[in-house]
Parts: C-alpha cells; sequence; structure tokens
C-alpha cells in the first residue's frame, strides 16, 4: 500500500506538471534545467518506501498485530473472517512472475554515462552531442540458457543490456559479451533456444549447452559455428563482469541533424582489462560461490571500486556497404578491428547497486525499439524480429501494457500520448480527449516532425521481390570462424579444445559428434583433430585451406592489461605460527594499492592478531586472484598435515589449483615449502614476475610486494598450461 501511495503522489504531481504548474516539483524543475547524471536516482527515490522504525498495517493501511490467525478457540480453526491472514497469503501466492525466457538470470546496477565530444557529426543523439554530457544508465548482466536460480560460471554466452535514461528519451542497448551471434534470422531463434535449453523430456540439464540436442543444432546449421567458438573459448567463462567487452551485435544507424546516415557497430569496451577463467575452476566456483558474478559486482561497487567501460564504434560509411566479404545485415559476422577500428565516443561508470533486485533488476523491460532520434536499424533479419519480441515478451512477464510506467522504466523527460486504461494503470488521466488529431485539446499533444526534434526516420530506399531466403554472403559461415580462431594465441586455443571436448563429449549420439567434428574441420584441420581426439571421432582427412588471416580485438589474452590492481582478490594462507609480521606486510601493502586481501586460517577471528575472515573449509583457491604464503615452520608444518589436521588436503589444493588455473602465487621463507609439497614448479630463486610464470619466493615478503603486484596486474599466466602435443 505503502507503495501505491507514493506512485499515486507522483501520480498526481505529473498530473500538475501536465496541467502546466512546473514550479512546485523539484523534479521538473530538474529536467527543464536539462537532466544530470542523478536525474533517474532521484526520480527512483520518489517511489522508495523505508519500513524501518514503522508501524505494521494491512495493504489497506489499518494497523494490525498479525502474529497470529484467528481462530475460533486457540486450538479452532481458522476463520474466513481473517482479513490479515488472507491477504498475507494471498499477496505471497502472487509474488512470482514468470522468469525471462531466456537471461532469466541477472544482476544489474545503476551508473552514468559520459560523452567525450561533440559527436553531432555522426548522430543527432542529444546526450552524444556535448562533451561531459552525463546521461544516467542501468545496466542488467546475465546467462542465457540458465533458470533464475541458476550458477553464474556456467559456460554460456552472457547479455550486457544497457539503458541510457536521456533527456530525449529511452535508448536500450541491448547487447551480448559475444560479438556475433548463432543464427542469422530471427525465425530461428525459437530452435536455438529449444536445443540449448534443458531437454523437454527430462529438463535436463541445467543452464549450458553441453549437451546432444545444443550439439545436434550446432551441427545441422552451419551458421552458428562463429559464435559456438567464441562460446568454447574463455569468452564463455568471464572471470567477472566487470571483465567483460559488450557488443550491441547487429549493425546499426547513426543519423546526424542533416539526415546523413553511417552504418555502426556498438562495443563496450572494460576499462579494467579482459579476463576469463577457466573451465575446471568455472566449474568448482559454480558449487562454491554459484553467486560468484553477482557478488564480484556487488563487493566492488559497494567499496568505491566503480566499474568503467568505454563506449564506442566502428564506423562504415553508406557508400561502402557492400564493400566487405561478409554482409553487414549478417548478425554471425563482426567488422574485424583490423578493418575498421574502434572509435571511442565515451565512458560508463557503474556507481550504484540496485536497493531492491526485483523491483529494478527483475522488472526492467529492455527493448531495442527504445530509442532516441539519432539512432536507427537497419534490415538485419535478427535484428527485425527482435523488434517484436522484446515488447511482446514483456506483456507475458509483467502481466499488463502499463510496464513503462512501473519506476525502473519510466524515461526521465515527460510521456505524453493518447494510451489509455490497460491492466494496474498508475496514471489519472484529465480531460476527456484521448486521441489525435484533436480539436478540444488544440491537437495536443502535438505531432512532433523530425526537423523539429522528432525521432528521424531514416528514408532508406527499399525495393525487391516478396521471397524467404538469404543474400550470398550470409552462405559463408566459415571465415569469421577461422579468423577468430587464428587471432587467439596457443594456450587460448588449448581453452578452447578443452572446452569443445567437453561440451561435444557429453553427446552420446555418435552422429552429433562426427557432424560436429566435420564443422570443426571446415574452420581448421588441427582444431578438428584435436577435439576428435578427445570425443571419440576419427580424425578428419580432408583439410580444408586456412587462410591464416588473423585481426586484433579478438584475443583475451592481448587485450590491455588494467593498469593497476583494485579489486584483485588475494589470499594470504595462514595457520598458528605464520610469520604474522610477513603476512602483515604484504597485506598492508595489497591493501594499500586496493586489492581484496583475506586471511585464510584454521578458524574465524583473531589469530597471533590477524583477523582470519575465511577458513579452509570456508573457501578455496577458485575464488581468489592470488594466493600468498607466508613463512613460520609450525604454520607450514600444521598446513601440510595430512593426516589429523586436513585429511582432504585443502591447503594443499588451495595451491596447486592457485598454481594450475595460471593465477599468481608467491611464498617466504618455510611457505615455500608448501608450494613444493602441492607438486608446484618453484624457481630456485625468483627472477622476474614473466620469467617465473607468475611463481615468486623469497626469504622476505617486501622484496616480493613489486613482482606480486606486476604478476596481479597480468592476472593470468597461461603460458604455465600445457599445451597439446601436437598443438601449432
Ligand atoms: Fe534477446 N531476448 N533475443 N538477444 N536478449 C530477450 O527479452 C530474442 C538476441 C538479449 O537483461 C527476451 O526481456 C529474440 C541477440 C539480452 O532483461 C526476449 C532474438 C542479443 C537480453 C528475447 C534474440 C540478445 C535478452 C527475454 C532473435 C544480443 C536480456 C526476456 C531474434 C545482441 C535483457 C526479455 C535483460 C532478452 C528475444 C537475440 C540479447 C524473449 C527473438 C542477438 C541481453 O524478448
Amino acid at each position: 500500500m505503502k507503495a501505491y501511495t507514493i506512485g499515486y503522489a507522483i501520480t498526481l504531481v505529473f498530473g500538475v506538471l501536465s496541467s502546466g504548474v512546473t514550479a512546485q516539483c523539484p523534479f521538473h524543475k530538474r529536467m527543464t534545467e536539462g537532466g544530470g547524471q542523478d536525474a533517474k536516482l532521484e526520480q527512483l527515490e520518489q517511489y522508495s518506501v523505508n519500513d524501518a522504525g514503522t508501524q505494521e498495517t494491512t495493504m489497506f493501511g489499518t494497523k494490525i498485530n498479525n502474529t497470529d490467525s484467528l481462530k475460533a478457540g486457540l486450538r479452532g480453526p481458522t476463520l474466513m473472517e481473517d482479513f490479515m491472514m488472507r491477504e498475507k497469503v494471498m499477496h505471497f501466492d502472487h509474488e512470482r512472475i514468470p522468469e525471462r525466457v531466456v537471461h532469466a538470470r541477472g544482476v544489474g546496477a545503476h551508473g552514468y554515462f559520459e560523452t567525450y565530444e561533440d559527436w553531432s557529426d555522426l548522430t543527432a543523439a542529444k546526450f552524444l552531442r556535448t562533451p561531459g554530457t552525463k546521461t544516467p544508465v542501468f545496466v542488467r548482466f546475465s546467462t542465457v540458457l540458465g533458470s533464475k536460480g541458476s550458477a553464474d560460471t556456467v559456460r554460456d554466452v552472457r547479455g550486457f543490456a544497457t539503458r541510457f535514461y536521456t533527456e530525449e528519451g529511452l535508448w536500450d542497448l541491448v547487447g551480448n559479451i559475444i560479438a556475433p551471434f548463432f543464427v542469422q534470422d530471427a525465425i530461428k531463434f525459437p530452435d536455438l533456444i529449444h536445443a540449448g535449453k534443458p531437454q523437454p523430456n527430462t529438463d535436463v540439464p541445467q543452464a549450458g549447452t553441453a549437451h546432444e540436442t545444443a550439439y545436434d543444432f550446432f551441427a545441422s546449421e552451419p551458421a552458428t559455428i562463429h559464435t559456438v567458438l567464441w562460446a568454447l573459448s574463455g569468452r564463455g567463462i568471464p572471470r567477472s563482469f566487470r571483465q567483460v567487452e559488450g557488443f550491441g551485435v547487429h549493425t546499426f544507424r547513426l543519423v546526424n541533424e542533416e539526415g546523413k546516415s553511417v552504418f555502426a557497430k556498438f562495443i563496450w569496451k572494460p576499462l579494467q582489462g579482459l579476463s576469463n577463467l577457466v573451465w575446471d575452476e568455472a566449474q568448482k566456483i559454480a558449487g562454491k560461490d554459484s553467486d560468484f558474478h553477482r557478488n564480484d559486482l556487488y563487493d566492488a561497487i559497494n567499496r568505491g571500486d566503480y566499474p568503467e567501460y568505454e563506449f564506442g564504434v566502428q564506423i562504415v560509411q553508406e557508400e561502402d556497404e557492400d564493400k566487405f566479404d561478409f554482409d553487414l545485415l549478417d548478425p554471425t559476422k563482426l567488422i574485424p578491428e583490423s578493418l575498421v577500428p574502434f572509435k571511442p565516443l565515451g565512458k560508463m561508470t557503474l556507481n550504484r547497486n540496485v536497493e531492491n533486485f526485483f523491483s529494478e533488476t527483475e522488472q526492467v523491460t529492455f527493448h531495442l525499439g527504445h530509442v532516441v532520434r539519432g539512432i536507427g536499424f537497419t534490415n538485419d533479419p535478427l535484428l527485425q524480429g527482435r523488434l517484436f519480441s522484446y515488447l511482446d515478451t514483456q506483456i507475458n512477464r509483467m502481466g499488463g501494457v502499463n510496464y513503462m510506467q512501473l519506476p525502473i522504466n519510466r524515461p526521465i523527460n515527460p510521456v505524453h500520448n493518447s494510451q489509455r486504461d490497460g491492466q494496474m494503470q498508475f496514471n489519472i488521466f484529465k480531460g476527456k480527449v484521448a486521441y489525435s488529431p484533436n480539436g478540444l485539446q488544440a491537437d495536443t499533444p502535438s505531432m512532433v516532425d523530425a526537423k523539429d526534434g522528432g525521432y528521424i526516420e531514416y528514408p532508406e530506399m527499399v525495393e525487391g521481390r516478396k521471397e524467404r531466403g538469404k543474400s550470398a554472403k550470409f552462405f559463408d559461415h566459415y571465415s569469421q570462424a577461422q579468423l577468430f580462431w587464428n587471432s587467439l594465441t596457443p594456450p587460448e586455443q588449448q581453452q578452447l579444445v578443452d572446452g569443445a571436448r567437453f561440451e561435444i563429449g557429453k553427446s552420446k549420439s555418435l552422429d552429433v559428434r562426427k557432424r560436429m567434428i566435420e564443422i570443426l574441420n571446415h574452420v581448421d584441420n588441427n582444431l578438428a583433430v584435436r577435439v576428435a581426439s578427445g570425443v571419440g571421432v576419427e580424425e578428419p582427412a580432408n583439410k580444408y585451406k586456412n587462410s591464416n588471416q588473423t585481426s586484433e580485438g579478438l584475443s583475451i589474452d592481448q587485450y590491455p592489461k588494467a593498469k593497476n590492481i583494485r579489486t584483485r582478490t588475494v589470499a594470504i594462507l595462514t595457520a598458528p605460527g605464520t610469520d604474522t609480521s610477513d603476512a602483515k606486510k604484504m597485506y598492508d601493502y595489497l591493501d594499500k594499492e586496493g586489492a581484496y586481501v583475506q586471511y585464510v586460517g584454521l578458524a574465524l577471528g583473531d589469530q597471533d592478531g590477524l583477523n582470519i575472515t575465511q577458513t579452509y573449509t570456508t573457501t578455496a583457491s577458485v575464488l581468489f586472484d592470488a594466493a600468498y604464503v607466508p613463512g613460520g615452520k609450525k604454520a607450514i608444518e600444521t598446513l601440510m598435515d595430512n593426516v589429523s589436521q586436513f585429511p582432504y588436503e585443502e591447503p594443499l589444493s588451495f595451491v596447486l589449483d592457485t598454481f594450475r588455473h595460471g593465477k599468481p602465487l608467491a611464498a617466504t621463507g618455510a611457505g615455500v615449502e608448501l608450494l613444493k609439497a602441492a607438486r608446484v614448479k618453484v624457481p630456485s630463486s625468483s627472477k622476474s614476475y614473466a620469467e617465473d610464470k607468475g611463481v615468486l619466493v623469497s626469504s622476505s615478503s617486501t622484496s616480493l610486494e613489486e613482482p606480486f603486484k606486476k604478476a596481479l596486474i597480468q592476472q593470468r599466466f597461461w603460458s604455465r598450461m600445457p599445451l597439446d602435443k601436437n598443438a601449432k
């Protein structure tokens, strides 16, 4: 009731506004002054409810005590009359809405976008035309296939959907963290998702493509292979949502005030670097902390380490539409950065977590069709289908057509039209006119032409027969898959091969496995041979030509590293007897540099002056970016005691996993013995972090500080990981 009351009050305020009394509303005043980075936040504030310190009421406002239901005698039947019980249980029964049919599991955050320069030459969009303009944004990251309660670190594509609350309305850029898409036409999307989602007979497996129907579809639809390779690489298992790229996938249009249009591919580049997990790690995290990515984002924002992403475009002039080997309208293709460079336009900062997951993250209704003037569409057949789907799906999720009135969905500028009624109509529209044209209301709301600030329809020339089919370039499925494979470093290729062996190996059908190897063989023979050996399929004999072409911007390992170690998580492994001076020095150094450091010990609480916040039971190596083992003979003996102390060898596994997963690992004094006992290849004395592949040892922690920091910036040492004998 409280929320309704406030919503009603706001409605009245807006009602007053529309009748022209603007001065009384601080929000409207701010809007007339031109938005600003906090405009959405302040709008949301007006809908916020704080129950702390209040008294219990029913939804209709009567104060009550509802500790017990109303009964005929204390052991007697509950009475139908009990309005408190009926209302409370009724509300509870209806607390769920359908989860999203895809992208059900997600995490959201607020922030702002700041434009670098005046981009009027490219677009009429106002928020991109004045340097320094700050526009509020809301971002939702998601996995695609899993249900709402599935684990975060599954192998999957992920969504990167951004809403810009501009002064001219909403712009939703509903993208993914993977540049190409699986299918070329919206009509194939239900097939793709049916094949990838849990199988209809058993409803397993959850949240991944490692099963027969998915690979049966991929093997039958070669257009998918480019995206399948991205998903099998490190791109399918990101380390964090703070370290992913985002792609609009389709080719869009930008249109400027003069009506000139260019083609544009939209891209987000994280300034925290780009990073991925290894598959063994991703699987273990799914058990140890199934909310790993959510927690990572919440924690960083709560601590003030705001993730930043540069936003940019690849621009193609109208007259160059046909100059590429691929079709710009084909969403299974990207534009290689070696052909068209990334042009940065601005930067997004995520600086606030949601107050309420349901009201904000769950109820946000992204839609590709939410566009502002200066941004438009192309004839990409996948994009065209999405323009229908996103509107349609929200009606299913939200139960009616008025969902754009929900606080998270309202634009920050006023909304006026003749759309009326429908379920849960919050507005009270004054007057008798709800049609256009009209004479009774001076023909208002008046229509706004493009020249006066209205939406600009780009007058693209279209002609053709009505027919089902695709244009010729859509049939080249392998060139860009090959370009992707060729552009990965050997360890990245190995990760892809391992991923493919796992996924394809989960298919019981030999026929599916064979057909999949055949598709891989069209991409590259070495790839196919290596995967075949792991999935019981004969090595393919045919060798198709590999162009050996590569492109920038495809390898995660070659992406610019972060400039500092802020937010890197480091475990310091201790036990009673740990050299506390060494441990503390390293802790203080890393903490000062912005890393998130924790002491892991035998029990929580104080241990010789160290505050132990994790134990060998509550955590594991996979939940950290790096580990440090300080000296202290007695402590190391305890950690190696796999008889009475650690029958499951948790400390040894901690060290070994840190090593196997390519993460920085440092030890001093007796701590080095723990590394050796865990079968880690330890340098006799450390030379440089790079030469020692991130395994650093010394007699004192101080001398390790700088190299450990460099190793943490490097983040992973893939060169530590073994390659197949026949890797090229
Ligand atoms: Fe989506 N997609 N999609 N999709 N998609 C949805 O909309 C759909 C596609 C993407 O955080 C749904 O609100 C069709 C490409 C994201 O709320 C639904 C087609 C890309 C999100 C839908 C595609 C995406 C969605 C489900 C093929 C990357 C989550 C719930 C024509 C560019 C948005 C919803 C959020 C969500 C349909 C293909 C990204 C059913 C029909 C390509 C990030 O409308």
